[in-house]
């Protein structure tokens, strides 16, 4: 089954691919595609966002669409920057920034108040516009300074306590074995199973 994936982030592009490897899926880039959509994320939940992303480029392919919204909650911070995450300090500021000025807010709190979780809900929109949204988290807390260089993003600060490392320190396979993107896109699996297309066994 060939759908397309609406996102303009690379990284995920990467971890989406790695994920759905050996599924009953084809994913298809929007450059792949050649759609694109520059879509205002105006929701307030991450739910909403995906939806809004998926529903554009199905609209505008007339093709299957997948879209992932995806985030870092930290508690302390009142689950900041959450569905700002990558608009956090603005869109273009690098990570390294922005995970010193998230670490300087966090700077003497305490391990037991650094709780946080990365956050992924997964859309997949029909061209008829009917759709079917999942949701999955990763827990961790926010680590005292960055460590590693795998994944992108948040990953050099998201510490696992189960893990003794943060996610960026993680090879990639171990990582999506327990993200939240990996998560998600394991239960939309079994969504997208159902699809007659998938079921039925025609492209
Ligand atoms: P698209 O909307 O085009 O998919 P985007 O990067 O703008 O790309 P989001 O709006 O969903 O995507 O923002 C997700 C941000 O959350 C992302 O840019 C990272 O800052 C952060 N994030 C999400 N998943 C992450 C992960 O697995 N590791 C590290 N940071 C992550």
């Amino acid at each position: 089954m060939k759908v397309v994936f609406a996102t303009g982030n690379e990284n995920k592009l990467k971890e989406i691919r790695q994920i759905t490897e050996g599924m009953d899926i084809e994913i298809v880039s929007m450059k792949d595609a050649g759609f694109y959509a520059d879509v205002e994320e105006t929701g307030t939940t991450f739910e909403e966002n995906a939806f809004l992303k998926a529903s554009a480029i199905a609209k505008k392919s007339g093709l299957p669409t997948l879209a992932d919204d995806s985030g870092l909650e930290i508690d302390y911070l009142g689950k900041e920057p959450g569905i700002y995450s990558s608009r956090y300090m603005g869109e273009d500021t690098p990570y390294p920034v922005k995970n010193a000025e998230l670490l300087r807010r966090m700077e003497g709190v305490a391990d037991e108040d650094r709780t946080a979780r990365f956050v992924c809900a997964v859309c997949y929109v029909r061209p008829d516009g009917t759709s079917e949204t999942v949701r999955a988290t990763m827990e961790g807390i926010v680590a005292h300074a960055p460590a590693g260089a795998n994944g992108f993003g948040y990953d050099p600060i998201f510490y696992l306590p189960d893990r003794g490392c943060t996610s960026a320190e993680l090879p990639s396979e171990e990582k999506n074995a327990i993200s939240h993107r990996g998560k998600a896109l394991r239960m939309m699996r079994e969504i997208l199973e159902k699809e007659p297309q998938v079921a039925g066994g025609a492209q």
